[in-house]
């Protein structure tokens, strides 16, 4: 059922572009994506603290963070995966809205549900980074401890091992965390970034 047809959008007097002018940067929504383990949480932290000290608006929507309170009612079967893809493209589009770089940094192992959540924004507001790291480093950093229960089959439906990730095709930036310190990869992103979003 389509609980849209009764709905006017209000239009809003203080568009995107004041919010640009008034904090002296576009806006952009940065999506890491990759296997757990892969690093997206330490670049995502690390790249934001680099962008907060350069004095840009950010706000970081971490996969762990979310799943706690928005998204608490989905699990990880493929579609309550999607669901939550969905929903954190349209939370990132409102930060977009107001002016904010959005970073975000979950598995999101559907290419089709990245496709779709970057459909949402303008041309060159949204950049996909993958955080590739080979499995089985991953495996062997196990930070909490999950590629274990997961081969012990102790948590089901587990990226990589009893579920699936589609690997990004032509990411805006390619890091190989497991070839580079985190350090290196967040000046490739700030350096990129800054790019796309000083104001001319
Ligand atoms: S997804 O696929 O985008 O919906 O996943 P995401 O919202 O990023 O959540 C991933 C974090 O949830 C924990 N976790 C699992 N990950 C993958 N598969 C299964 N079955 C699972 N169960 C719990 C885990 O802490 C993930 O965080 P990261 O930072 O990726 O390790």
């Amino acid at each position: 059922m389509d609980h849209t047809s009764n709905l006017t959008e209000v239009k809003l007097t203080v568009t995107k572009e004041d919010f640009h002018r008034q904090n002296g940067h576009r806006s952009a929504a940065i999506w890491l994506t990759g296997l757990s383990g892969a690093g997206k949480s330490t670049i995502a932290t690390a790249l934001e603290t680099e962008l907060y000290r350069r004095g840009i608006h950010t706000y970081l929507l971490d996969g762990d963070n979310v799943r706690l309170g928005l998204n608490r009612d989905l699990g990880f079967s493929e579609e309550d995966r999607r669901e939550n893809i969905r929903r954190v493209a349209e939370v990132s589009k409102l930060f977009v809205e107001a002016g904010t770089v959005v970073i975000v940094a979950f598995i999101s192992p559907y290419r089709k549900d990245r496709d779709e959540a970057r459909a949402r924004f303008e041309e060159g507001e949204f950049l996909e980074v993958f955080v590739d790291c080979p499995i089985d480093v991953c495996e062997e950093r196990d930070p909490k401890g999950l590629y274990k229960k997961a081969k012990a089959g102790t948590i089901l439906q587990f990226t990589g091992i009893s579920s699936p990730y589609e690997p990004p095709l032509h990411p805006e930036f390619h890091l190989r965390t497991d070839l580079n310190a985190p350090e290196a990869c967040v000046a490739l992103l700030v350096e990129g970034l800054l790019e796309r979003i000083t104001l001319q």
